[in-house]
């Protein structure tokens, strides 16, 4: 019997003592590797190069102090909202209230739900199949709900708080530096990891389209913004192998064998105070243990991309069909970015704006208000891009 396997028995209470150790040796090396402090943006406008430098060493950089105390609260409670809206369960079509739920309204559902502390895609062929060993689940307590939701699809025509975030003029700085001025949005979920009650999610690579290009390097497939509404704790958060995005594609199957458990001996916790802010590499090697802590995690996540990764790239969907970003499709995509843009300026006016260059004088037909809620906003993550 493998160690996972004896984890997959114990009950949270086992599972979050068993992880102790491990919690505590794992939390000095993220804090020795010295990747952490404020957004710094030179008098040129750019993002100070010894915070592209570490990025660019480990594959992750976090962001201290980015998220005021008054936009925290407005993201905590339009995520609240929303998922007060939610359906009690997978095939219910009312909220907790006996309201209409939240969600048909939408062309992508907006909710998916697992089984407490389970490993929905551990082992199995969702997701291209980039989740290949599945993690220790602990069971949960016999008071437990049977379903979580443990993700929110479309966080921008959900939450006018996310959209807000999203036109951060620090934060499109950092994806300017990362990828290039003309930088191309991914897709914008949002991960929940109740205590308790929140699954796991199998160490995976992101990335699927670039792995054997001939040009490949180490940021083919971009990054994540993982903006953090209440204190990432070793307990709750993605844990990386730093410097992994450099590494290709790893044999995720050898490194659980290797470590004869899903406790990678070298993996470092994402660690940090709400309104911090990471920036991820989506090629490290990286996933959350199921929540057995008595705390509760929310990450607003939003990528982006290099444009010459994109443009023109013929891939599946996550429905299997096929599409190709062409040069249109790309500029549908990152009108949200200006509409964003518009959103935080007419919320936080005093604050400098950030000129996204691909559709810089075309602020007029990018303005946030009621009508391009409508028009562009409404279902804008029918066009989200994968690579
Ligand atoms: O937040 C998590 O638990 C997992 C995040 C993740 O795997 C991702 O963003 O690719």
């Amino acid at each position: 019997m493998t160690d996972s396997d004896t984890l997959s028995q114990m009950s949270a209470e086992e599972h979050a003592k068993t992880m102790a150790d491990y919690i505590k040796a794992g939390e000095a090396r993220a804090y020795a590797l010295g990747n952490r402090g404020p957004i710094r943006i030179g008098p040129d406008g750019k993002l100070h190069h010894d915070i592209l430098d570490a990025y660019q060493e480990h594959g992750f950089y976090v962001f201290e102090n980015v998220v005021g105390s008054e936009e925290l609260a407005e993201l905590r409670a339009d995520v609240e909202d929303v998922l007060q809206r939610a359906p009690v369960s997978p095939e219910s079509d009312v909220d907790a209230l006996g309201r209409p739920a939240l969600g048909p309204e939408f062309g992508r559902y907006p909710y998916r739900f697992a089984k407490p502390l389970s490993d929905p895609l551990g082992g199995t062929t969702k997701n291209k199949g980039r989740h290949p060993v599945k993690m220790s689940n602990p069971t949960p307590s016999k008071d437990a709900p049977s379903w979580t939701i443990e993700l929110l699809h479309g966080n921008l025509h959900l939450m006018d708080s996310c959209l807000r975030l999203y036109g951060h003029p620090g934060l499109l700085a950092v994806a300017e530096a990362i990828n290039g001025p003309d930088f191309v949005p991914y897709n914008e979920v949002a991960f929940i990891k109740e205590p308790g009650l929140g699954p796991s999610v199998a160490w995976h690579q992101d990335g699927t389209t670039h792995w054997d290009a001939p040009d490949w390097d180490e940021n083919a497939h971009g990054f994540n913004f993982m903006t953090q509404l209440y204190p990432s704790t070793p307990a709750n958060c993605v844990w990386l192998l730093p410097g992994s995005h450099r590494a290709g594609k790893v044999d995720i199957r050898k490194l659980v064998e290797e470590s004869g458990s899903d406790r990678f001996k070298d993996a470092v916790p994402l660690v940090c105070k709400a309104g911090d802010v990471f920036a991820v590499n989506r090629q490290l090697v990286h996933g959350s243990f199921a929540n057995s802590s008595p705390d509760r995690r929310v990450t607003i996540n939003a990528g982006f991309f290099p444009r010459k990764r994109v443009l023109d790239v013929t891939t599946s969907q996550l429905d299997e069909r096929m599409e190709t970003y062409d040069a249109e499709r790309i500029h549908a995509r990152s009108r949200i970015i200006a509409l964003g843009i518009d959103a935080r300026q007419q919320r936080f006016p005093d604050e400098p704006r950030f000129c996204y260059q691909p559709l810089a004088g075309e602020e007029m037909e990018n303005r946030w208000n009621e009508e391009n809620r409508e028009k562009i906003l409404k279902n804008y993550n029918l066009n989200d891009i994968y690579i």
